[in-house]
C-alpha cells in the first residue's frame, strides 16, 4: 500500500513511537518525529529506522522539541504540515507522576492542548487528523467491569487525572472547530522494548538476570493488581486505523482479559521451563522457585546454568519479595477492557496473546541478558540499574 501521507509522531523513541514508526514507514508514509534533548543518546527503539542525514529522499527525520514548549510545538507542525499527528509523547509512568505531578500535568495534560491549538491557529482543522494517546487509567476506581467507552472515569494519580484533561480537550476541539481528534483509550500493552521500569518489563529482565546468576532477587510492590495486557505492536495498528476513518471517535483498545501481576511472574519463569510458587500474604509474600524443567531450561537458557537454578530451588532461595516503596498512594487495582466497538468498527483485532506477548519478552531479554553475562565472564564491569 503506498500513502505519500506525512505523519508526525511526538514520543518518537518511546515503545509505541518506534513501533509506530515502523509501521508508518513501511506503509510507505514520510514520518516526521519529535525528539527530546538529553545528555545520552536515547534514540536506542529508533535506531534501525535512522537515515543518515545526507541522503536524500529522507522519509524518517527527527526534529528536537519538547511537548512542554508551544513555539517549538507550532513551528514543528508548521514545518511538517503533516496529515496526522500522534500525540503518544508523555510522562507515562503512574508512580513517577506522584513524584512530579506538576510536570505531568503540564506535558501529558496542557502538551496536548498546545498541539490542538497549533493545529487550529495554522489553519490545518481540515488537513490534519490527530491521534491522542489516551489510557485505561482514567477508570482509576473501576465504575463498571469490564471498562468500555461508555464507563466513566475516575483516575487515581496525577498522571491519570493530566490525561483525562487531554482527553475532553481533544473531544472539545472536534466539537467545537470540527477537527478530526481522536482518543484511543489504549489499555497497558508491553513488548521487548518496553519501558525498564514497567512491572513486565522489570520481570522479564529480573528473571533473566537471575537465572543466569547476574541478580540474586527481585523486589515488587502490589502484587496482586490486576493489568489487561496486549503487545504494543497490535496496538499501534489500531492507532494508524482510527486516524484513517471518516469520522474522528474514541476507541477502548484492549484484550479483555485480565491477569494478576504475581500471574505474570509465573508465566515469566514458565517459559524457561521453571515452576514458581508464592507463600505468605502482604509484604511478606515471598516467590520461589520451586522446580525446572531440565529440557526446557537448557533449550531457553542454556545447560551450564542449570545447576545454579536447581541449587536455589534446594536452598528454597527467596527469589521475589514485596517492598512497600513500590506502592502507590492510590492505586488502581483492576483494568479488563471491553473493545467491541473498535473490533466491530475497525474491524482491529489482535494478533498477541498473554502467552505469546510473555515469550516474546522472555525471549529477548534472556538473549539481552546473556550479552551482559558474556562480556562479566569476560572480565568486564557489568552494572546493574535498580529501581
Ligand atoms: P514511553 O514512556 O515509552 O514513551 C514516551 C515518549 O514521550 C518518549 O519518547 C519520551 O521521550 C517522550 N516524552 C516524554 N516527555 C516528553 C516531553 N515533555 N516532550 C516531548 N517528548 C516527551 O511511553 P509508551 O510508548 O509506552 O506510551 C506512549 C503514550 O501512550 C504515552 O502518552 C502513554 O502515556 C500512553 N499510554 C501508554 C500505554 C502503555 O501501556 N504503554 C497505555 C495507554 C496509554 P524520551 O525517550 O526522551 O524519554
Ligand atoms: P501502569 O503500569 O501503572 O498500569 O501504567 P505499571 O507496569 O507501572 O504498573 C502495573 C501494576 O503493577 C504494579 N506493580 C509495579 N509497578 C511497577 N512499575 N514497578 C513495580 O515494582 C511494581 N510492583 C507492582 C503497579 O502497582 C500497578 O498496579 C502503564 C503506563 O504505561 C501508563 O502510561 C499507561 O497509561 C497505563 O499502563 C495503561
Amino acid at each position: 500500500m503506498h500513502h505519500n501521507k506525512t505523519a508526525l509522531i511526538t514520543g518518537v523513541t518511546g515503545q509505541d513511537g518506534a513501533y509506530l514508526a515502523e509501521y508508518l514507514l513501511k506503509k510507505g508514509y514520510t514520518v516526521h518525529g519529535m525528539k527530546r534533548r538529553s545528555s545520552l543518546f536515547n534514540t536506542d527503539r529508533i535506531d534501525h529506522l535512522y537515515q543518515d542525514p545526507h541522503i536524500e529522499d529522507r522519509n524518517f527525520m527527527l526534529h528536537y522539541g519538547d511537548l512542554t514548549d508551544s513555539m517549538n510545538i507550532t513551528r514543528m507542525i508548521q514545518e511538517v504540515q503533516p496529515d496526522e499527528i500522534y500525540n503518544l509523547a508523555a510522562m507515562s509512568h503512574v508512580k513517577v507522576s506522584f513524584d512530579t505531578p506538576e510536570y505531568t500535568a503540564n506535558a501529558d495534560g496542557i502538551g496536548t492542548l498546545r498541539i490542538l491549538e497549533a493545529v487550529r491557529l495554522l489553519g490545518l482543522v481540515e488537513k490534519t487528523k490527530i491521534y491522542q494517546a489516551s489510557t485505561s487509567e482514567l477508570y482509576g476506581l473501576v465504575q463498571e467491569i469490564p471498562q468500555s467507552e461508555k464507563t466513566p472515569f475516575y483516575p487515581r494519580s496525577p498522571y491519570a487525572v493530566a490525561k483525562m484533561y487531554a482527553y475532553w480537550i481533544t473531544v472539545n476541539y472536534r466539537e467545537a472547530y470540527g477537527l478530526h481528534a481522536s482518543n484511543g483509550i489504549l489499555f497497558n500493552h508491553e513488548s521487548p522494548i518496553r519501558g525498564e521500569t514497567f512491572v513486565t518489563r522489570k520481570i522479564t529482565r529480573a528473571l533473566s538476570r537471575i537465572v543466569l546468576g547476574m541478580q540474586e532477587k527481585l523486589y515488587l510492590g502490589n502484587l496482586s493488581s490486576s493489568r489487561d495486557w496486549g503487545h504494543a505492536k497490535d496496538y499501534v495498528k489500531a492507532m494508524y486505523l482510527i486516524l484513517q476513518q471518516d469520522q474522528p471517535d474514541d476507541y477502548v483498545i484492549a484484550t479483555g482479559i485480565t491477569t494478576k501481576i504475581r500471574d505474570f511472574i509465573l508465566l515469566a519463569a514458565a517459559e524457561m521451563g521453571i515452576e514458581f510458587v508464592f507463600s505468605g500474604e502482604g509484604i511478606d509474600e515471598k516467590g520461589r522457585f520451586k522446580s525446572v524443567d531440565d529440557s526446557l531450561f537448557s533449550a531457553t537458557v542454556g545447560k551450564q546454568y542449570l545447576d545454579a537454578v536447581k541449587k536455589r530451588i534446594q536452598t528454597k532461595d527467596v527469589i521475589v519479595a514485596v517492598d512497600p516503596q513500590y506502592f502507590r498512594p492510590t492505586e488502581v487495582e483492576l483494568l479488563i477492557g471491553d473493545s467491541t466497538k473498535a473490533r466491530t468498527k475497525l474491524d482491529w483485532e489482535p494478533e498477541y496473546d498473554l502467552k505469546s506477548l510473555v515469550n516474546d519478552m522472555m525471549i529477548s531479554d534472556i538473549k539481552l541478558m546473556k550479552k551482559e553475562a558474556y562480556l562479566k565472564e569476560g572480565g568486564f564491569n557489568v552494572l546493574n540499574y535498580f529501581e
